[in-house]
């Protein structure tokens, strides 16, 4: 992308503009929920649809003007639709959590029970969090992993489910790396009584890229963010069966927002075609490979993987248990060779959230700038070479170099 007017008009943000591409070119991104759109994405988020507004639902607005704006939503619609096969798609939420509030405001009623994955485990803060919405507002019983496993239990969720009755169970995490049951979830939910609501916000792209299974027939309601293996704008949308379409739509508008971003809204529609081709299901399945082979490179070298492995894009590593650094360090030193990634709670943590024992990492990123199987030998090389070196600037600087020559060869979309 260019930027000739911000270049003209604003350098000092240009000049940020500028250094951020530089990161991003020639750093190695394993943050497990961050991807690089493509340069169609982005001419859609820097489109001059941003100027509208558009409160309501096409053929149901609040403002004038809105006969084309109608028809790139319902275009978005339609895509996510065919992608997911779902019965009503909503996708104006600004973002996951505010799709997840709206979830909860269309089945929910202040203090209603709700089951979901505990967040130091791998569910994620509107899931339940006490300090998040999500924890305030609703009687959160949370479900853990087994700890031998360190997969979900699901005997154990079963008990709790026939034993509290809430009335929804949220399935969906942002640090596991193990496939979702979500049949027997819905089986539980049944017995329970209870709804069933999916948050598919890092897996969505490889459902979409036919890796994983999907929810979307069974539940009864599934939000994702568009960002993350999707590979769309930040943003999200929420699905539903047709008997919740109304209850859903009314609590995105009015219920949690006022005017949708209809250039997000243009930008989702273009990363669901995208995500519709079927270079896309090539895509998944690497990021898959990816994960895999990294997480065998970083075993060979001694690393433990929580729960043994990954089924996703994702793993969590004991970093503390295995080489006694604490995720807090770990992230800082391998940022300084380049390499950016997120710290992590793992399960049964003995540590505390801002210094944990584990750090998360992902592929869809790299995937996206076309690294394969093979190159994940190298980052973990590079990885563990960064964790070893913590106190010594001048290998940290020299791995740096290396990291630099290694992400060059892999260009990323929209960045000459
Ligand atoms: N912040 C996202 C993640 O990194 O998993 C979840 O919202």
């Amino acid at each position: 992308m260019n930027y000739p007017n911000i270049e003209k008009n604003d350098p000092r943000l240009y000049e940020i503009i500028k250094r951020e591409e530089q990161r991003q070119k020639e750093g190695i991104e394993l943050i497990a929920s961050e991807n690089y759109v493509s340069p169609a994405v982005l001419e859609a988020m820097g489109s001059i649809l941003t100027n509208k507004y558009s409160e309501g639902y096409p053929g149901k607005r609040y403002y004038g003007g809105n006969e084309v704006i109608d028809q790139a939503e319902n275009l978005a619609i339609e895509r996510a639709k065919e992608l997911f096969g779902a019965e009503h798609v909503n996708v104006q939420p600004l973002s996951g959590s505010p799709a997840n509030l709206a979830v909860y405001m269309a089945l929910l009623n202040p203090g209603d029970k709700v089951l979901g994955f505990s967040l130091d485990q791998g569910g994620h803060l509107s899931h339940g969090h006490p300090l998040n919405f999500s924890g305030k507002l609703y009687t959160i019983i949370p479900y853990f992993v087994d700890k031998d496993t360190e997969v979900v239990d699901m005997d154990e969720l079963e008990e709790i489910a026939l034993r509290e009755k809430p009335k929804l169970i949220l399935a969906g995490f942002s640090a596991y790396s193990r496939s979702m049951e979500w049949k027997r979830f819905k089986e539980i939910a049944d017995k329970a009584g209870a709804y069933t609501f999916a948050d598919i916000a890092h897996i969505a792209g490889l459902i979409a890229g036919k890796q994983l299974e999907s929810p979307v027939p069974y539940f009864d309601v599934v939000s994702t963010t568009t960002h993350k293996t999707l590979r769309g704008p930040r943003g999200a949308m929420i699905m539903c069966k047709e008997k919740f379409a109304s209850a859903v739509d009314k609590a995105v508008f009015p219920g949690v927002q006022g005017g949708p971003h209809d250039h997000i809204n243009a930008a989702k529609a273009v990363a669901f075609g995208e995500a519709l081709k079927s270079d896309f299901v090539d895509y998944s399945a690497q990021v898959i490979r990816n994960a895999k082979a990294l997480s065998s490179a970083l075993q060979k070298r001694g690393y433990r993987v929580v729960s043994g492995g990954t089924d996703n894009h994702l793993m969590l590593i004991d970093v503390y248990g295995s080489k006694q650094i604490t995720g807090k360090e770990a992230e800082k030193v391998v940022e300084c060779a380049g390499i950016c990634m997120k710290k992590n709670m793992i399960p049964f943590d003995p540590r505390k959230p801002l210094d944990p024992s584990g750090i998360r990492l992902g592929t869809p990123a790299l995937t996206t700038r076309g690294a394969k199987e093979s190159d994940m030998e190298m980052v973990a090389d590079l990885l563990d070479r960064a964790l070893m070196s913590r106190t010594d600037d001048a290998r940290l600087a020299s791995i740096q170099k290396e990291v630099r020559e290694f992400s060059l060869k892999f260009p990323v979309p929209g960045i000459a």
